[in-house]
């Protein structure tokens, strides 16, 4: 891209991120997503840190507004009200805190946020107070992952809902998700599809089965031991675990500096497990990682661009195979990276996780193809961003076959991801 391009992409997403920032948080799009979302304020945070390193910061400080006290992080935090999104706080039977929140998670980035922001922070001083006070927040929050969702210390965590996995309709969960029945006892009141075309977002089926699992949480009463014995949705979800071991070893850097001994020694115990038992979903064959269904007690035989994300944690073991896989994925679609392998019979490219390219894949999969050395690649999924975002704009996911933009507008990590890209000629693809 031309540093002029550039130059002009920067101002629009910093423009959108003003423009979704509702005072302290940002929401991912106005209207479609009116709250604050985990994984997208991370990268958002990120993003703001390019420009107003106090605002990045605050970012993060306000999704930790919405922590609970055993440290579990919240998918959703409802800071004001709005009609415009379904499930709202009523429905989680979670109104009363405050900040009302969701009551499942999403994929931890929290923690590699903050260790970047620390790192590249100009503003050193500030940034060394703010990451010392955030610092315990997330000790917190991945013990939580810990004893609420590997209780057995196996080294891989459980999802129980695919809005856990912040890649809701994956093709990955269709069988896993077959089992969860399709009655509700809250009434489906659809708003996302009065902003967004049908087409382009889950089907009637799986939101009755995304709903059916929160009533069933609910009754629970959100207790981490009941939700993981009864769920009949139990996964090990490969972009999960990634990205925890990829934060874990954040969290270690962080814990050098604002830790203690017996924290460093714990989560390198947990890095340590998790790292031996991340290998345990290669597929051989197949070239790439796979999910696994705990109720089947079976590996899920379907390739998602989360099957690269080990590269993104630091595992390099098949980062070549993973490379390779990517070209064939290339030969077949004009941009990368699609969420599914174009080849498979439930690609649609324009349909939410099964097909299109999502700008924070590209994020974490050029970073870590380029960590890994696989410096050719890295720069083909940064470019591909950048492309896209110029020829279609600030949208949501885009068509891997021609691509069209699709989903909300003017969304906040897409301008991020913009943010965070290498100008041409600066070489270095990790950001
Ligand atoms: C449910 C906010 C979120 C992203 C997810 C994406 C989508 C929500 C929805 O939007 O999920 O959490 O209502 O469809 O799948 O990854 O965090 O941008």
């Amino acid at each position: 891209m031309m540093d002029e391009d550039k130059a002009g992409q920067d101002e629009r997403a910093r423009e959108i991120l003003r423009v979704n920032d509702r005072g302290g948080y940002t929401v991912p799009t106005a209207r479609l997503y009116p709250f604050q979302w985990n994984w997208d304020s991370a990268l958002v945070a990120m993003g703001w840190a390019m420009f107003d390193e106090a605002r990045g910061w605050r970012e993060i400080e306000m999704l930790l507004a919405g922590q609970w006290e055993d440290g579990f992080v919240p998918h959703i935090v409802f800071h004001a009200p709005s009609e415009d999104y379904f499930p709202g706080p009523e429905v989680w039977g979670l109104a009363e805190r405050a900040p009302p929140t969701s009551g499942i998670t999403q994929p931890p980035v929290l923690a590699t946020a903050v260790r970047w922001m620390l790192e590249r922070a100009r503003a050193r001083a500030e940034a060394a107070a703010r990451a010392a006070a955030i610092y315990p927040r997330l000790v917190a929050s991945h013990r939580w992952w810990v004893r609420a969702r590997d209780p057995h210390a196996s080294g891989l965590v459980t999802t129980l809902h695919p809005w856990e996995t912040g890649m809701d309709n994956s093709p990955a969960w269709d069988e896993a998700l077959a089992r969860v029945p399709r009655e509700t006892t809250t009434p489906i009141v659809r708003r996302d599809i009065a902003h967004v075309a049908a087409a382009m977002r889950p089907r009637a089926e799986e939101y009755e089965r995304f709903i059916h699992l929160v009533d069933l949480f609910r009754g629970l009463g959100w207790s981490p031991e009941k939700m993981l014995a009864e769920s009949p949705f139990k996964v090990v979800d490969i972009g999960t675990n990634a990205i925890l071991l990829r934060a874990e070893r954040d969290l270690l850097v962080l814990a050098r500096r604002f830790g203690s001994v017996a924290e460093r020694a714990e989560i390198e115990a947990r890095i340590a497990r998790q790292g031996a038992a991340i290998g345990r979903l290669w597929s051989g064959a197949g070239g790439i990682y796979f999910s696994a269904d705990l109720i089947a007690n079976a590996l899920i035989p379907v390739s998602t661009s989360a099957g690269m994300l080990p590269v993104f944690a630091s595992e390099y073991g098949h980062a070549a195979a993973l490379a390779a896989r990517l070209r064939a994925w290339a030969e077949a679609v004009r941009w990368l990276v699609p969420s599914i392998a174009p080849d498979s019979p439930s690609f649609e490219p324009q349909r939410y996780w099964r097909g299109p390219v999502w700008p924070c894949m590209n994020w974490m999969l050029a970073d870590g193809f380029g960590a890994a050395g696989e410096t050719a690649t890295a720069r083909l999924l940064a470019e591909a961003m950048g492309a896209l975002i110029r020829a279609s704009g600030f949208y949501e996911y885009f068509d891997p076959c021609d691509g069209a933009g699709l989903g909300g507008t003017d969304f906040s990590w897409t301008a991020a991801v913009a943010l965070l890209l290498p100008r041409e000629g600066e070489g270095d693809p990790r950001f």
